[in-house]
């Protein structure tokens, strides 16, 4: 391959100048061209290779262990003013983000092979679609690109059309933590990352690009790019709604993305789009439209079953990149929360015979990484240019006592208001204390581009450009009882709120109008053979206004940060919600 865009050859001839590497390969996507990859990753130990008769064409890559998350603390984002990237990012003035970078990739690369991979997010001749190329030193990031987006001649082809792209400039380095940066340049358009294989930091059209760098292009060009599943609920008549949800981290979106609905929903089905990333635009119809820049997912493994998501078990097991997960002696992979029984034997993410004094034998942040076209439920309309339209937009997080199941916002002004004031609790799988609320907007917080202030007045501005956007909801799948226990069963019967959100589409259900929202009318949500109390039911969809009123008051400290940024209409909602809510507590 070579390229008829000077500006992409002049970046690659400067790149290879300053990291000396000692040939360049330009990867198409090809299988033979994977088959290579592979063959040299497992000569040289990068990869296992699995159980190829139970697990054809999967292999097992244990990362550094001191390399296996993100790093929202050496994660940056470079504006030319400081207060363009905001207090939600780090930030570096980019003339030395580029010295420090340029430094640390200086010869990094000799003995080693460049590999040049260029990249389309998004369905191939779809409008919304955006082009990448980055560079990497690592086969398997190139392994992994290869599956999670549309890599190769095709894309290049659209680099050449449009004579734009992203650039990507990737180096695992040594490893040191020390020396360790993902630099964000959405002013130039240009991801620096080095020091890291992990999947957040170095497959760089993930987070880095279809996230922070693309929600800073979205808003230059009047669209979005977020942090959301999108599925397609089928009725038995069979129309097709679709939806957009957006959680923070261990909410299970990638469950949700591919639920199962109960057997009593006759002829209901649930089609998977995305499971992580959705860029959404205003159609000619006024609607936003969703598509998956990606085209594979990069799910977490503990905790996944046939129970929890008997259509991600079904993707999984065959063309599958594990990372960090536990192995059988029969070569199977294996993880915390598996089907079955907990094998006797085995070794664990380290490489080291599993013992129990050493922790959970798969990294609790272990991966696969599996095209989405291998799962069951992947949607015929996931590859559709003009995208998929949205009739729901869904917010959510982990509240134990606050949030209630599910309530719709009175209208956009309120939705926006809705996501800005997103939280979740923490579990013991994240790092610090359990049960701290941390402020999530958008689930965005460590993947947004710019001002997170200048981020909700675009939201915002979405009501000027039409009249026709879909509704907005949160939920909260995570409501406990005094005695800690959580009171609604989640995962499959997670498609009754769903049910109950298309219904509210259709408008053909009733709602309860609250200060916080619209709830569910009794009886609204169909809880049919789930042989509930009706007072179980009654607490989930409960408001309770002294909790409230304090949430108020932590929303307002948080919107405090963003001082006189913070759009007006927000402090206006702020200010209708605890009116409405002292109005209640008075009566
Ligand atoms: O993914 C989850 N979802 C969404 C499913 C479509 N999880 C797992 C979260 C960690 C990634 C959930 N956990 C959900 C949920 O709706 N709800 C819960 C809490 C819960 C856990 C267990 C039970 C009920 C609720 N019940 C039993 O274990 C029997
Ligand atoms: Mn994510």
């Amino acid at each position: 391959m070579t390229t008829s865009n000077k500006q992409l050859s002049d970046w690659i001839a400067q790149v290879a100048e300053l990291t000396q590497p000692d040939r360049i390969q330009w990867c198409d996507g090809s299988d033979a061209e994977n088959d290579q990859l592979v063959e040299l990753m497992v000569a040289d130990g990068t990869l296992e290779v699995l159980n190829q008769e139970t697990h054809p064409n999967c292999y097992l890559h244990r990362s550094d262990p001191s390399d296996v998350a993100r790093v929202e603390h050496l994660t940056f984002v470079c504006t030319s003013h400081r207060d363009d990237a905001g207090p939600n990012n780090h930030w570096m003035a980019p003339a030395e983000a580029h010295a420090k970078m340029d430094e640390l990739f200086r010869g990094c690369m000799r003995g080693r092979t460049m590999y040049v991979v260029p990249y389309l997010m998004g369905p191939y001749g779809s409008p919304y679609s955006r082009a990448g190329v980055e560079i990497t030193d690592s086969p398997y990031v190139v392994a992994n690109m290869r599956i999670m987006t549309r890599m190769g001649q095709k894309a290049l082809a659209h680099i050449e059309a449009t004579g734009t792209f992203v650039k990507g400039l990737h180096s695992v380095g040594d490893l040191n933590p020390d020396r360790r940066f993902i630099m964000h340049f959405p002013e130039e358009l240009t991801i620096k990352s080095f020091g890291s294989g992990y999947g957040g930091n170095a497959l760089l059209g993930k987070k880095c690009h279809a996230l922070r760098i693309a929600s800073y292009q979205a808003r230059t060009e009047g669209w979005l790019a977020e942090h959301m599943l999108i599925l397609g609920i089928e009725d038995p008549t069979g129309n097709t709604t679709y939806v957009a949800a957006a959680f923070p981290s261990a909410c299970g979106k990638t469950n949700l993305a591919m639920l199962q609905p109960p057997a009593e929903f006759k002829g209901w089905k649930v089609w998977t789009v995305g499971d992580d990333i959705a860029w959404l635009n205003v159609g000619p119809d006024g609607r936003l439209y969703a598509i998956n820049p990606e085209a594979g997912f990069f799910g977490v493994a503990p905790g996944t079953s046939t129970k929890t998501n008997a259509n991600c078990m079904a993707t999984l097991g065959r063309n599958t990149i594990y990372t960090n997960v536990a192995v059988t002696p029969d070569g199977k992979p294996w993880w915390e929360g598996m089907d079955g029984e907990r094998p006797n034997e085995l070794i664990d993410w380290k490489g080291r015979e599993w013992d129990e004094e050493n922790g959970p034998a798969a990294h609790p942040n272990s991966r696969f990484t599996v095209s989405a076209a291998q799962c069951p439920t992947y949607s015929a309309q996931a590859n559709a240019p003009e995208g998929v339209p949205i009739s729901a937009l869904i917010f959510g997080g982990r509240r134990a006592a606050l949030a209630p199941l599910v309530f719709e916002a009175l209208d956009w002004e309120h939705g926006v208001f809705t996501a800005a004031a997103c939280a979740s609790e923490t579990t013991a799988a994240a790092v610090g204390e359990v049960g701290k609320v941390r402020r999530d907007p958008m689930a965005m917080q460590p993947f947004c581009g710019y001002n997170f202030a200048d981020y909700w007045r675009h939201w915002l501005s979405f009501a000027e450009k039409s009249d026709n956007l879909p509704k907005v909801y949160h939920v909260n799948w995570f409501r406990k009882n005094a005695q800690g226990k959580f009171l609604w069963p989640g995962f499959g019967d997670n498609m009754r709120v769903l049910k109950w959100i298309v219904d509210r589409c259709q408008g053909s259900t009733e709602a309860v109008r609250t200060p916080i929202g619209n709830l569910p009318a009794a009886g609204a949500v169909d809880v049919n053979t789930l042989k509930m109390d009706e007072r179980v039911m009654d607490e989930l969809l409960s408001v309770h206004p002294d909790l409230w009123n304090a949430e108020m008051k932590h929303i307002e400290e948080y919107f405090n940060n963003y001082g006189d940024r913070l759009p007006e209409a927000l402090k206006a909602q702020l200010k209708r919600i605890t009116d409405e809510l002292k109005a209640q507590q008075a009566a």
